[in-house]
């Protein structure tokens, strides 16, 4: 089925030891997704959702102890274990092969084995990078369809000649025990039994485009990134594009999908990527930005018309939901849709909605869904060169500590600001709700090797361009001292996003502050808003006995990365609390 003999003798190889009744090569094809959604239809995978109101949409209830990625069966298997870093889970690469073996062996009997080429990134794109995927799970093939850029035109691409990414994936018996996400980075292959949800299973996204991309990344010269891209066109129509990483679950898709408020006459946010980016420095020294991924896997829960109609407005058809509940007329719900509750729903278990079940959606339930479909969807989204980015944000969750907006002082600082990312934890992966964790440039579940070599792969590039973007830091989450939070969020975000493009135009003001450049309460355009000055004061303000212990937590964060945490990041820390202090005592 292909020409390509490395591809061809793995595919046998890996029917060899999985023993499927069938292999299907995927094309892509609308012919072949209808027939994968017969298929699951036929056999429970996919629910028919209302056809009038919901046209071609289908519901997935995956397992209920499959319902997010289990970050702690999540390994990276690299011959030294130095190499993987105390970020990440570590296994020898040939105790993961013999364990990962076992567990294929036959676990395809009875099964179709289906193959998926695919290409992360735009086709024709110097940045683009290809995989091949062999899964179980017709789900699976359903959702890379809309995630990646499956089928002919990517097997073309490999067949060029151009290395690709071997994913085997299997949903085993899902049984938690027996549930392992492998990567290899030394050899580009990914290896996933167990589970299938999202994250653990579609490897094109956080598997490749993050954890092995993030290794290649690191070795080629460029950043492969867990971030959303957004243009920001102004009132005279020039755009500018930003990159944004904020932890899971922090809004990200919300903001690449800002519907500026009423009274930002002229502006407008185009949409680029929701999740992750791959950015190189390009032929004119600027750093050049590609979305790899086709689609959104969003989070449901939370998404209206009120806090994101882009998206709304992107969803309604063509789309795969997991795990939202259902209303009887086969209409997909989730807690924080527009409308009153429906007397009656059917639950993300299907069962008859029940309060004490808890909510009738799964918090981290989904949609799937072509990044065509969004009203906002840029129209440089799938430009081989991709967009040059002007601003890199990088965001958290917290009701303390961060303000809602500075700057960095540079590439070294905004380095390090990167690297003291923290976020209260949510539903989005298996654990503990509501706990502050560190999460570096948001890619604490997802870089494939040290931390510490990869701050020094982020500061490497200041001596290769002086074309830097600007770095900023943002918190949209603070709160007042009765828990209220301060800061109205979802589209008034676009504020703080104008200040940032101003910045980088050199039009507006800034305080220096130890922690970074923040604005004064006149510098950010709250007009119309109902904001009181004092409100933003608050939301604007840096305690220093507050930052003092945020130092001091951020110093023990860097200390158990041990030798190779560069020592212009502890330099920088150094730094902060000596004008902290200095500032205190004047
Ligand atoms: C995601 C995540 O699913 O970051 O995008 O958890
Ligand atoms: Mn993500």
């Amino acid at each position: 089925m292909t020409t390509n003999q490395e591809l061809a003798a793995w595919v046998k190889t890996v029917a060899a030891l999985t023993q499927p009744d069938r292999i299907h090569w995927c094309d892509g094809s609308p012919e072949e997704h209808g027939r994968l959604i017969d298929e699951m239809l036929a056999s429970g995978t996919l629910i028919k959702l209302n056809e009038r109101t919901h046209p071609n949409c289908f519901l997935h209830r995956s397992d209920p102890s499959d319902v997010a990625r289990v970050e702690h069966l999540t390994y990276i298997c690299t011959q030294n274990e130095d190499d993987a870093g105390s970020n990440n889970n570590w296994m020898d690469p040939a105790e993961a092969r013999a364990k990962m073996e076992q567990l294929f062996a036959g676990c395809m009997r009875g099964r179709t084995m289906y193959v998926i080429p695919y290409l992360m990134g735009p086709y024709g794109s110097p940045y683009a990078r290809a995989g091949v995927e062999i899964t179980d799970s017709p789900y699976v093939v359903a959702n890379m369809r809309v995630m990646a850029r499956i089928g002919k035109r990517s097997l073309e691409h490999i067949e060029s000649g151009k290395t690709f990414v071997k994913g085997l994936h299997s949903i085993g018996d899902l049984n938690p025990d027996r549930r392992f996400i492998m990567h290899f980075p030394e050899e580009l292959m990914i290896q996933s039994v167990g589970s299938g949800y999202g994250g653990n299973a579609l490897l094109g996204k956080k598997c490749h485009a993050l954890r092995i991309a993030s290794w290649q990344a690191r070795t080629e010269g460029w950043l492969a990134e867990h971030m959303l891209l957004l243009g920001i066109q102004d009132p005279d129509g020039h755009t500018s594009y930003v990159a944004a990483a904020f932890p899971s679950a922090c809004g990200k898709t919300n903001l690449a999908m800002l519907s500026p408020p009423e009274t930002m006459k002229g502006w407008k946010v185009w949409t680029v990527g929701d999740d992750i980016a791959w950015m190189h420095i390009g032929p004119d020294g600027r750093l050049w930005a590609i979305n790899p991924e086709a689609g959104f896997f969003g989070v449901a829960p939370g998404t209206s018309l009120k806090t994101n109609a882009n998206c709304m407005n992107t969803l309604g058809r063509d789309t795969i939901y997991t795990n939202v509940a259902m209303t009887p007329d086969g209409e997909p719900w989730w807690e924080g849709l527009d409308g009153e509750r429906p007397a009656k729903l059917i639950d993300w278990q299907g069962r008859p909605y029940d309060p004490a079940n808890g909510p009738a959606a799964h918090p981290n339930s989904r949609f799937t869904v072509a990044a065509s479909q969004c009203p906002s969807y840029s129209d440089k989204a799938n430009a081989p060169e991709g967009v040059p980015i002007s601003a890199i944000i990088f965001g958290g969750r917290r009701s303390t500590v961060a303000p809602l907006v500075f700057e960095a002082m540079d590439w070294e600082h905004g380095v390090f600001a990167g690297a003291a990312v923290a976020s209260e934890t949510t539903a989005a992966a298996v654990g503990a709700v509501g706990q502050v964790r560190r999460d570096s440039m948001a890619m604490k579940p997802f870089c494939g090797y040290h931390f510490g070599d990869y701050w020094n792969h982020w500061l490497s590039f200041q001596t290769r361009t002086s074309k830097l973007p600007r770095v900023f830091h943002v918190n949209w989450f603070r709160k007042d001292e009765n828990g209220k939070f301060m800061w109205p969020g979802y589209g008034e975000n676009m504020r703080v996003l104008k200040w940032i493009v101003e910045r980088c135009n050199g039009k507006a003001g800034a305080a220096r502050t130890p922690i970074g450049f923040v604005p004064g309460p006149g510098d950010i355009d709250v007009s119309g808003l109902g904001i009181g000055e004092e409100v933003l004061r608050a939301l604007l303000a840096i305690d220093h006995d507050v930052w003092e212990h945020e130092t001091t937590d951020i110093a023990a964060y860097f200390a158990s990365f041990g030798e190779r945490v560069p020592a212009a990041l502890k330099q920088q820390l150094a730094r902060i609390r000596a004008e902290i202090d200095a500032q205190r005592a004047a």
